[in-house]
């Protein structure tokens, strides 16, 4: 490995966290950065350093000339690949990768694990990172959970969990992780890719490169995964949470305990001890466990970190309650099999509050969730349209003109001993910078909500 980048003319497109990160990379190697971003220069604030060290910027669009005559183009995740300057750049023969192909050229860990699905990727990524590092690991824990993975030059690592999403898979090469994890498939991300299967199959990637002696961690009860593995090389390790010992690690048929077959011998693990609560969040806990279980990490010892991992902001975070209404941020509920996952550990009366920027997928799976627990369904954002013409037949239905006015609803609307969940089924661009943003502005909304002062 160890790539010269000296005096090559590269092109970072997009001035997010990970073009920023590339072009602080390529300019220590001594390269020619050109920053491409769609955004007006005045907009890219955050590159005032890198621009004062020698970064050239290319705002309000992204000039074809310089794609054509660079050595290198490198994408952000968010970029899509077929971007008129990058295909341009393409036919002119130039080479065109990700940045997580850039961080893999450079990686010397002795494990490197790629996590992904639709759902579940950053609490099983975050538990997997906080289990090697009880375990004495020197571990870093990030990617597309929101540390690119080329910030991991700068140290020494034993072990990498890295957080894949499509987007990142889509710009590999050579990218081949000694642990590659899927846990489900469902649909996501339709207002990039023109189908569920070309979803599928840029997530299909992170299996391209395997060897016979790397280990594939799957979910047994998944048939879309299930059907995605079939033709990929590697050793295989399921998990299930169907109660069938179909897995390598599962749910006992008591349905109390998690049981690792090790050999000959059973480990088990009351579920009772979890803090993390969810049938979900279960089958996160049984994907992360089985690499540091399978690389020696004293069971016990991996139990209490599992134990004690109370899960992440905007992942069904309690906020508070409020006259006998419980209120929960599932901000990062972004897609639809995220909200119905969400919904099924909840009981009527709920009032939801959904909505945000559409991304082409079916909500018909919300349908009978709606029904069976939501009483109420407050739509912000732009599907409101068209959620309410999909989903409104299924329960009281109305429009909020923006976040704090569906909070004021769900004040006004939900009866003691309900439930408020911010779960959106959308992502948030069309009115924040991201969930986080979206999630803390509900926190701060329903936070500032008095006692006894209901009404809209
Ligand atoms: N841009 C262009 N041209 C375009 C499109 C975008 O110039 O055609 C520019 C935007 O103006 C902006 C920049 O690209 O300045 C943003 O780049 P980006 O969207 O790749 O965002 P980053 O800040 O680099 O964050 C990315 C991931 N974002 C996306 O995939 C959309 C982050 O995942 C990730 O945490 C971060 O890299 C570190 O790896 C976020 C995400 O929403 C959380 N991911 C999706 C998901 O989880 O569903 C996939
Ligand atoms: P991701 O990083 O893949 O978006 P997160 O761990 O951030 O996943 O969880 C996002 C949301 O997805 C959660 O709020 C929850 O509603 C849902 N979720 C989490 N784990 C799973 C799972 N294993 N299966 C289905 N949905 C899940």
């Amino acid at each position: 490995m160890g790539v010269n980048y000296q005096n090559q003319q590269v092109v970072v497109v997009g001035a997010g966290k990970t073009g920023l990160a590339l072009s602080d990379y390529f300019l220590r190697q001594g390269a020619q950065v050109i920053l491409s971003d769609r955004r007006s220069c005045e907009q890219i604030d955050a590159a005032k350093e890198l621009i004062a060290n020698g970064v050239t910027l290319d705002c309000g669009g992204h000039d074809r000339e310089l794609f054509c005559h660079a050595d290198l183009v490198v994408v952000s995740p968010g970029v899509p690949l077929d971007l008129p300057a990058i295909v341009a750049a393409k036919e002119a023969g130039v080479r065109v990768v990700g940045e997580v192909e850039i961080a893999y050229r450079e990686i010397s860990a002795e494990l490197l694990i790629g996590i992904t699905g639709t759902n579940g990727k950053s609490t099983t990524t975050s538990l997997l990172g906080a289990i090697f590092a009880d375990c004495g690991k020197q571990t870093f824990t990030g990617g597309n959970l929101g540390t690119p993975l080329i910030t991991a030059m700068s140290d020494r690592w034993d072990v990498l969990t890295v957080e894949l999403s499509s987007f990142q898979l889509e710009a590999i090469e050579t990218f081949r992780p000694h642990y590659a994890l899927l846990l489900n498939l469902s649909e996501d991300h339709l207002d990039r890719y023109p189908d569920f299967a070309a979803y599928v199959s840029a997530k299909a990637r992170l299996f391209e490169n395997l060897r016979a002696d790397d280990v594939v961690v799957y979910n047994a009860d998944d048939s879309a995964v299930v059907a995605l593995l079939a033709e990929v090389r590697g050793s295989r390790c399921p998990f299930s949470g169907s109660g069938v010992p179909a897995g390598e690690i599962c749910i006992g048929r008591d349905k109390e305990m998690i049981v690792w077959r090790n050999g000959s011998h059973e480990e088990h693990f009351p579920l009772r001890e979890l803090r993390l609560r969810g049938a979900h969040n279960v089958e996160n806990v049984m994907a992360a466990m089985l690499p540091p279980l399978l690389e020696g990490c004293p069971p016990q010892q991996v139990w209490a970190t599992v134990r004690e991992f109370g899960g992440l902001a905007h992942r069904m975070e309690y906020v508070r309650e409020l006259d006998g209404v419980c209120w929960y941020n599932d901000s990062k509920g972004t897609n639809v099999g995220s909200v119905v996952k969400s919904l099924a550990g909840l009981e009527y009366p709920v009032t939801l509050i959904a909505g945000g920027k559409d991304k082409g997928g079916d909500y018909g799976p919300l349908l009978a969730p709606l029904r069976d627990c939501v009483a109420h369904l407050i739509l912000i954002g732009a599907a409101t349209r068209r959620m309410t013409a999909e989903l409104g037949a299924a329960t009281h239905t109305l429009a909020a003109a923006d976040l704090d006015e569906a909070v004021r609803l769900a004040r006004a609307l939900t009866p003691v001993g309900g439930t408020v969940l911010l779960s959106p089924g959308c992502s948030s661009f069309d009115m924040f910078s991201g969930y986080e943003e979206r999630g803390e502005r509900f926190k701060a909304a329903v936070n500032a909500l008095d006692e006894q002062t209901a009404g809209v």
